[in-house]
């Protein structure tokens, strides 16, 4: 049975207007914190597609200053609880650096406004860069690296322990659901020539959508703590010496599959072209992949089991899957969810996603010799 189709939802993210008429407020936010008076103006920061990000100088030090997006998160609560029970596990390891919150003046690691609009204030890591594209081997390794460490510190971390921020965040099959839904009330109303193409190549993978989850039912992997959104983006590296410093954009830390992250980190990071790839042939570059995956492997050889490795192959390719169909979901919704500079932006980067699973299958057999080599078998995952 199909799912009903949700309604259309509002814009979830300010515009380039909206974000102007936001500065101008920042002021009064920044002041609600704990953290001295400004002393440049706030300027927006990064590309992230959900929340609102800028950058903030005040007499005590440099921050992040964020407003969490709402129709995305509608309990951001639960993200600060769970951003608390990370940080205290992460305390004194030199695995993970979790930012800092700065308290608001009531004490809460938070503010919340009269409109009901949630902002955080946290420590801007110093010394830290992000990085557009990976350009060479060393920072792949250290890409690796930095999950396999998040994931080697939370794998005692009790899944149970954290609060699930966006139930069905990584749930492919009901994004595909959801896709023929759409697709059914619509009808055989107006299609361009890229929707067709994307609906041939998505019915033409009926099974992939649930490979990770028939796998959890089945006990062959088993839930643990994710990151969720580990993206080229959002790693930090060191701006002399190239080392990967900290995951951010901790939203999405909650109960998950490890093979989520690593599955979306590699087809963020081995598309070399981007998510906005200009034309749609884009490749996976397993020179990347292989670096990547070995250093992830360095760190996590010991707890994976036969079981969590033997579905690497098609995590990579169901990541790159899934957001393919979030994106078209988005743009056939209406652009309510990622943010776009222009209609039809997301239509084109689920045609780009949708490229790169072809990719990935095209090269299946040397990502498969990749993982065997990390996980130090020949083949015997598989
Ligand atoms: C979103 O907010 P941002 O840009 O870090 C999205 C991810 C997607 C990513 C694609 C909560 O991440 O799942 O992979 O865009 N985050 C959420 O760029 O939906
Ligand atoms: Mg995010």
């Amino acid at each position: 049975m199909t799912p009903p189709v949700t309604p259309m939802r509002p814009q979830a993210n300010a515009g380039p207007d909206q974000t102007s008429a936001l500065v101008s407020d920042l002021h009064g936010i920044v002041a609600g914190f704990t953290a001295g008076a400004l002393v440049c103006p706030v300027v927006p920061l990064g590309k992230g597609l959900i929340n609102d990000t800028f950058a903030v100088t005040t007499t005590a030090g440099r921050y992040v200053l964020q407003r969490v997006n709402q129709r995305v998160f509608p309990a951001p609560e639960q993200i600060m609880a769970n951003l608390a029970v990370l940080a205290a596990h992460a305390k004194g390891s030199e695995r993970l650096r979790v930012p800092a919150l700065v308290a608001a003046r009531d004490g809460r690691p938070f503010l919340r406004t009269p409109a009901g609009d949630l902002w955080r204030l946290m420590e801007l890591i110093p010394n830290a860069v992000t990085l557009e594209r990976l350009t060479t081997a060393a920072q792949a390794r250290e890409v690796g690296r930095a999950l396999g460490r998040f994931h080697r510190l939370t794998r005692d971390l009790d899944p149970r322990c954290l609060r699930l921020t966006l139930p069905g965040f990584h749930c492919t099959p009901d994004y595909l659901a959801h896709h023929l839904a759409l697709r059914a009330a619509a009808g055989p109303a107006v299609r361009n020539a890229a929707e067709s193409a994307c609906m041939a190549f998505i019915d033409a993978r009926g099974g992939l959508a649930s490979v990770l989850e028939d796998a959890l039912a089945a006990g062959r992997i088993g839930l643990r703590v994710i990151h969720g959104d580990p993206k080229i983006d959002n790693i930090l590296f060191h701006a002399v010496d190239g080392q990967a410093l900290a995951l951010i954009d901790l939203d999405t830390v909650q109960p998950g599959l490890i093979q989520h992250d690593l599955g979306d980190c590699l087809r963020s990071c081995c598309n070399r072209q981007g998510e906005s790839a200009d034309g749609v042939t884009v490749r996976f570059d397993l020179a990347l992949c292989d670096q990547i995956l070995s250093a992830y492997a360095a760190e996590t050889r010991d707890f994976l089991s036969g079981g969590d490795v033997a579905v690497l192959y098609d995590s990579i390719r169901l990541m790159s899957f899934e957001l393919g169909l979030r994106f078209l979901n988005d743009h056939q919704e209406g652009d309510c969810y990622f943010r776009v500079a222009h209609r039809g932006q997301n239509l084109h980067k689920a045609r780009v996603q949708f490229a790169l699973v072809a990719d990935i299958e095209a090269q299946r057999c040397a990502i498969r010799a990749l993982i065997a080599r990390a996980y130090g078998g020949a083949g015997q995952y598989r």
